[in-house]
This record gives C-alpha cells, structure tokens and sequence, in this order.
C-alpha cells in the first residue's frame, strides 16, 4: 500500500480492507523486502482478529474498528462511542476513519522504530469524521511493544500460556465514559505511553471493552490455554475468546468486569455489557 494524504471520505473499497474481518493489510509496495535482513536481533509479531458487531440492523459495522499491519508490524484497536448516536453521529465511523488514517501514517514510520504515539497524532490531525473514539496502537519494536492507549481499549500480554505479566491501564472521566479522541473530547496528549519487554512465546491479547468488560484475565488465559492445548489457529482462538465475551455479555447474572466496575462506581449493573466485541490475537516468535 503507498502511503496516499489521508481523505476525509474512502472509498468502500479501501473500508473493505478494514472490514468486516478487520484486517488492514498493508501489502507490498515500500516495504517489500524482508525485515530479517536488516542485520538487527528480531522477535516478530503475527496475528489475528475477529469482529463480532452487536446486533443493530441499522449499524451493522457496530462502532469498533481495528486494523493488523504485518508489515509495520502493529496492530490497532478503536472504540467509537455509541453516545453519539442522540445526535445523529455514528461514532463508528469516527472509529474506523481514525483506524484507516493509523495505517496510512505508519507507512511515513521509520522501519522498525514505529512511533505509536506519532502514528496516534497523525491519524488524530487527520480524522474528519464526527464522533469520538478511544484507541490503543501497539507495536513491536525489536524485543519491546510499544503502545499507546487512550480510554478503556487495551491490551494483555501472557507468558508461558498463564502469567499475564502485563496489563495495559485505563482512562475513564468516570464509570462507562473512557477517555476518547473526537471533536471537542480528548486530544492524543491525554494519551499513556507504555513499553513492555517480550519474549518469544508470548501472546498479547488486545481487544475494546466488549472484550475487556465481559472477560476476567483468567478466563482470556483459561480461553488462550484451551485454544493452545487444541493447536488452534490464532484465528480460531480469537473467534473462541469473542464467543466467551459475547455469551458473558448476555448473561445477566454474570459477575463481570463491568458488574464489579459498575459496583464500585456505585450504579450496582449486573451481568455482562452487550457490546461491540473485538479481539485481537498477536504472538511473538523468533524472527
Ligand atoms: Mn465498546
């Protein structure tokens, strides 16, 4: 893909590389030859996705977005926020667009010296659409991801199919309203940095909170060590932790994430949240 000045309108035809199975794929063109030859020590990022909107005849995209950029070797996730939908506003499309102008501004990106905050600002300056989003880029840089959140997308990284040794931190202004990026919200400069060295063997989970919100990190490593013990693909391991998300959102008795959030914000909501659910299922692995 050539990095093109960002639109503020694109084509179907380029949305369909982001939807629906969320996959920006950031083939051929300036980056053709194989980052193993760069000479430099290397831990390399594969991964996969899945999507599962919430049922809205009239928003059949949902409000999540994210993208997989092997090249770049970064992967990015977006929450459009549904509030906006009072005024009118899909906040999907904010989400998305943010997304799309992610993976236009890795292409201006240094090889493997990806900047997610930068990426993060670039995409910002060029999202026209109305709306607000949160979002979370993480990249792999050597032996370290890096990344950058803003509000209550994020991210999980285990070790030895068991240890979740690290947690990316949420933003929240208060219960159920996370920091997000959008026209008179949050700007990139609220945004967390974090870096977190890994190891091959390594599984980053990444996700929105119709992941984060229905799922306890146990039951995502109890879900991960199911896939890993039947040697599913990636893909499927994804498929099969958005399933567990989405049947935790419609229990209503479940005692989730957001229940226990929602307790001691004091608004005592039980059960799951009927969500938007996006997972994203990288792995690290000798170069
Ligand atoms: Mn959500």
């Amino acid at each position: 893909m050539t990095a093109e000045p960002a639109k503020p309108h694109f084509s179907d035809r380029f949305l369909d590389n982001v939807y629906p199975n969320g996959t920006a794929a950031a083939a051929g063109g300036r980056r053709s030859e194989s980052w193993k030859n760069s000479g430099t020590v290397f831990l390399k990022m594969s991964a996969a996705s899945i999507y599962i909107p919430k049922d809205n005849p009239e928003k059949p995209r949902g409000e999540d977005a994210h993208f997989i950029c092997t090249e770049e070797q970064t992967i990015g996730v977006a929450d459009g926020v549904g509030g906006w939908a009072k005024a009118g506003i899909d906040g999907g499309e904010y989400a998305r667009q943010l997304m799309i102008n992610s993976v236009l501004a890795l292409q201006k990106e240094p090889r493997f010296r990806v900047n997610p905050k930068r990426v993060l600002e670039e995409a910002f300056k060029n999202t026209t659409a109305q709306g607000s989003s949160t979002a979370c880029i993480i990249t792999l840089s050597g032996d370290k991801l890096r990344a950058v959140n803003v509000g209550d997308s994020g991210f999980m990284v285990i070790r030895n199919g068991e240890d979740v040794v690290y947690r990316s931190p949420t933003q929240q202004h208060y219960f159920n309203c996370p920091y997000q990026l959008g026209n008179k919200k949050d700007n990139p400069s609220a945004a967390v940095e974090m870096e977190v060295r890994v190891e091959a063997g390594d599984v980053i989970v990444a996700g929105t909170d119709g992941l984060m919100d229905n799922m306890h990190a146990s039951e995502i490593v109890e879900s991960l060590r199911r896939g890993v013990s039947e040697k599913e693909s990636m893909r499927k391991q994804a498929c099969y932790m958005a399933n567990v998300a989405l049947y935790n959102s419609f229990d209503r008795y479940a005692d989730t994430p957001f229940s226990i959030a929602s307790r001691k914000a004091g608004r005592c909501r039980r059960g799951g949240k009927v969500d938007d659910i996006t997972v994203i299922i990288a792995r690290i692995e000798d170069s």
